[in-house]
Order: structure tokens, then sequence, then C-alpha cells
């Protein structure tokens, strides 16, 4: 296992000589973008706890404060640009039909890099299917109540619960279309993932401590059918020993070395 900068040749090179690729990306990729990521929250969502808000109990208990916290996330995000290690996922996707990339965030900067990176709007149809948000998107709502979804960045009025969205159609409180601890992800995304990672010959693992499952898992199928493991972090995580290249940096230094033509 390389740790040094020797290994990012050795990892480019099988990168990039792979017929199948699968990513697996985490808050770490946003960070340079300006989105605080889960475990080193500063400023912004100090005073939010994820793993107390991201629940439906909270919801459940005080729809009005997890609404605030994902209204905050979303305005956050609406300032925040992809960066480079976003746009050199993006320009690999488009490159690269044998190329999934399955994403923690639900941020939305990897579909907004793909958006800036596309030259046709096919090429871009094409690639968007092989992003797998594994944990849903700060973009879209889902009705508790019938369970249709919708678009949308409108800011939400959470100031009491009278003024909380609801559903048009059965008039349900409308909830976040992310995936709260405890929920099951959804089946046909999470099969598809595993699914391109056992076909991998190389999966690139960036910016995640690698600590949620199942996502965590994923990185593991490429390893068990045979493949390798490039991991890009400043700091060691659980993966780190089972990478075949734990490369110690950024995602906006490493994934551009990695992945640029
Ligand atoms: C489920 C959406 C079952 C919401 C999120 C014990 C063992 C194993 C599992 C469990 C367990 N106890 C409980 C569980 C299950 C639980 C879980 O894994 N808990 C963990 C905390 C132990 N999992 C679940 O509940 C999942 N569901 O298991 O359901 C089930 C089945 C059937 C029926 C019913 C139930 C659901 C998990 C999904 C939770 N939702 N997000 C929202 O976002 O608001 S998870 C949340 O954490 C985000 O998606 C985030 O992406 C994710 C993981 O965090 P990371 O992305 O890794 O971010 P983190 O801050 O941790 O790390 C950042 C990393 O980046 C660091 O390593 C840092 O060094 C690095 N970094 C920093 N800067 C950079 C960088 N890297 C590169 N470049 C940089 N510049
Ligand atoms: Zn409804």
């Amino acid at each position: 296992m390389g740790t040094s900068t020797v290994a990012v040749p050795e990892a480019r090179r099988a990168v990039c000589g792979a017929e199948g690729v699968v990513f697996l990306t985490g808050a770490g990729v946003s960070a340079e973008s300006g989105v605080p990521t889960f475990r080193d929250r500063d400023g912004l969502w100090a005073r939010f706890d994820p793993e107390v808000l991201a629940t439906h109990e909270a919801f459940r208990r005080d729809p009005r404060t997890v609404w605030e916290w994902y209204d905050l996330r979303r305005r956050a995000v609406l300032e925040c640009r992809p960066n480079a290690g976003h746009e050199a996922v993006a320009a690999f996707l488009l490159a690269r039909e044998g190329a999934t990339l399955v994403t923690q965030n639900v941020d939305g900067l990897h579909h907004r890099a793909l958006e800036e990176v596309a030259a046709t709007p096919a090429e871009l149809d094409g690639a968007r299917l092989r992003i797998l948000e594994l944990h849903g998107t700060l973009f879209r709502t889902r009705c508790q109540g019938c369970g249709v979804r919708a678009w949308g960045h409108d800011p939400v009025d959470h100031t009491s619960e009278a003024t909380l969205p609801r559903c048009e159609a059965c008039d349900s409180l409308l909830r976040p279309d992310v995936v709260w601890f405890g929920e099951p992800l959804d089946g046909d995304t999470l099969e598809k993932a595993f699914l391109s990672a056992t076909h991998a010959d190389v999966c690139v693992v960036a910016g995640t401590s690698a600590l949620v499952h199942p996502a965590a898992s994923v990185p593991l199928a490429t390893l068990e059918a045979g493949g390798r493991l490039v991991e890009i972090n400043p700091s060691p995580t659980p993966l780190s020993e089972r990478a075949t290249w734990s490369l110690r940096g950024t995602a906006g230094a490493l994934l551009p070395a990695i992945l640029d033509p």
C-alpha cells in the first residue's frame, strides 16, 4: 500500500487503464467548495447535530427545526461551486461509459459539475444515469403521506409548523428526500451501486470517513471481486489498510492528478 506521492503515478495508471471504475465520494469532496463535512462540523451547523437531526424521530418530534437545518444547508450549498475534484470526476464520467459515481453526498455538486463540463445534452443524460446518490438530495422533497417526490430549492418558511411545505395532493407534510439514519436506502440504487463496485477493476474512494453503512461497504465489493482500491483522504480511515494505494491529500488536488487526461 503506497501512501507517499510515489503512489500517485501508479494509482493513476491503474485508474486510467481500467475498464470499469467506480467512485465512492463523501462530504470531504465538497469541503473545498466550502460545504462543512459531517464530522468536522464548524460554524454554520455546529449548533445542529446530524446524528440527532438526520433521523425520522427528530422530524416527527420537531419538523420545524429539521426543516430549518435543511433549508440552511440548501441555501449554503447554492452559494457554493463545484471544485476541481468534482470537475475531474465529472469529466471522467463523461469520457468513460464504464465509470460509475456512487456518492453519499446530498449537496448536488457532482450533478452541477457534470452540467458545467458536459458538451451535449445527450452526453449529460447518459452520464447523469451513472451518478448514484445513495442518501438522496437536498433539492427534492418527498410527501410523508403519498410519497410523491418533487424537485425544488425554494426557501422554506420554517417560522412555524403551519408554514412548513405540504403536499398539494394530500396535504401531508413534505420532508427532505434524503435517507435518514435508521432508514433503508433505496433498494434499486443500492443494488446498482454494489453491482458497479463488483464489476469494477478499480474503486476510487474520496472524502469519506467510511463510518456510515451500507455506503462504506461498497469499496469492499470491488476488493472482494479482485479489484483494487485507491483512497484519497488527508486522514486515515477504516478503509486505509485495505487500500491498494491510500493517498494522503485533498480531493481537489488528487482527483485531478489521478483522473485528468
Ligand atoms: C440503514 C443523509 C438499515 C442525510 C446520511 C453500527 C455499525 C454499522 C452500521 C450502523 C451501526 N449503527 C447504526 C448503523 C446504521 C447507520 C450507520 O452507518 N451509522 C453510523 C454512524 C455508524 N446507517 C444507517 O442508518 C443507514 N440505514 O442502515 O438502514 C435498515 C434496513 C432496513 C430497514 C430499516 C433500516 C442510513 C445511513 C444514511 C444516513 N444519512 N446523509 C443528510 O445528509 O442530512 S449520512 C451522512 O454521513 C452524509 O450522507 C455523509 O456523507 C455521510 C458519511 O459521512 P462522510 O461523507 O464520510 O463525511 P464525514 O464528515 O464523516 O467525513 C469526511 C471525510 O472527508 C473525513 O474522512 C475527512 O478526513 C475527509 N476530508 C476532509 N477534507 C477533505 C477530505 N477528503 C478529501 N479532500 C478534502 N479536502
Ligand atoms: Zn401527498
